[in-house]
């Protein structure tokens, strides 16, 4: 567990952004009030990719173990009720327990189903004809034990030039799930059958749509915010400074998708390679948090990524603001 919570004063920490989804008045500490605020980056050791979500009234983190590529044959998950005290829940998922996994278990992504919490996970970093892609597994709580779903991928094969990894499940509002994936800067949509076995085709008779937007890479992520569809990815090299998160807006989850510009990115005073990432609204307001990974300032390795937490706003246009970087990070924040 993280056990280490920065203390900072109000004045210059939350009067900085003028946006439309600012923090009300009536939320603001007053003046003066010492804030605890989570520190960047949020949990100790090498965590990328990470997926975050909101179960009942905690916030989860599931992100990717970074170590060593072969030693990437476990997934563990982080817990907290404020943003800044994180439980860590570990091996939630092991390559012991997927018969056709053996490293380089990726990029969870987590839904609630039916009572039942389904990961979706990237393994093997496949290529063509060999074993490995994107696989589910089942638990009945949040922190696992997560065991195979299916005993094989789910997605195993190359489908429109996008590696089978990075996926995100995102549920429409018809209740729909889709599952939006894909490296080697391809990215496909897929529809997901209702108890994720497998998928449903499309009106057309298709089953992978390819959506990919300008520049993209890799760590495709949806909401849905006003009646828009957001989609964000990263794009540039993730073993590298440049990494960073763009995004575009459209009609529906099926796009088009037009390129409207990087919101997250290095800052040379701060971190190198900040991408990879995921978004969480508080629940019944117009709060929103992105959870990214970054590398620390003199870190050339490329495993060597952290989890962090920032604010993120949107302008009275919809158009989401440029991310800030820091090292304060997030104020406490509980779910209502
Ligand atoms: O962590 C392994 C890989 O790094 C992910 O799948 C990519 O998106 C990149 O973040």
């Amino acid at each position: 567990m993280k056990t280490l919570a920065l203390l900072g004063l109000v004045p210059g920490l939350l009067l900085t952004h003028a946006a439309a989804s600012q923090p009300s008045a009536a939320r603001q500490p007053k003046p003066g009030t010492a804030v605890v605020r989570a520190g960047n980056p949020v949990v100790s050791g090498w965590y990328a990719d990470p997926e975050a979500t909101i179960f009942g009234k905690q916030y989860w983190i599931y992100p990717t173990y970074s170590a060593p590529y072969k030693e990437q044959v476990l997934l563990d998950a982080f817990s907290s009720p404020d943003l800044v005290h994180w439980t860590k829940h570990p091996r939630i998922l092991d390559t012991a327990d997927v018969k056709w996994a053996r490293r380089a278990m990726w990029a969870p992504a987590v839904v609630k189903k039916g009572g039942k919490y389904f990961l979706f996970f990237g393994a093997n970093d496949v290529h063509e004809g060999e074993v490995g892609g994107i696989g589910v597994a089942v638990a009945d709580r949040p922190e696992g034990p997560f065991k195979d779903y299916l005993g094989q991928p789910l997605i195993g094969n190359i489908h429109n030039g996008a590696q089978p990894i990075d996926q995100f499940v995102f549920q429409d509002k018809d209740g729909q799930y889709y599952m939006i994936y894909g490296g080697w800067s391809h990215c496909n949509i897929t529809r997901l059958k209702p108890d994720f076995t497998g998928f449903l085709p499309f009106p057309d008779g298709s089953t992978y749509k390819e959506i990919t937007p300008q520049n993209y890479v890799e760590g495709p992520i949806m909401f849905r915010r006003q009646g828009k569809y957001y989609f964000m990815w990263s794009e540039g090299g993730w073993t590298g400074p440049d990494y960073a998160v763009a995004y575009a807006v459209a009609d529906s989850p099926l796009g088009p998708f037009q390129r409207v510009g990087k919101i997250l990115q290095q800052d040379p005073a701060v971190a190198t390679g900040a991408g990879h990432h995921s978004v969480v609204q508080v629940p019944g307001t117009d709060e929103w948090y992105i959870i990214y990974h970054r590398r620390p300032l003199g870190e050339t390795d490329q495993n060597h990524r952290v989890t962090c937490i920032e604010r993120m706003y949107f302008d009275q246009q919809g158009r989401i603001q440029p991310v800030k970087i820091t090292q304060e990070g997030v104020a406490t924040r509980r779910l209502p």
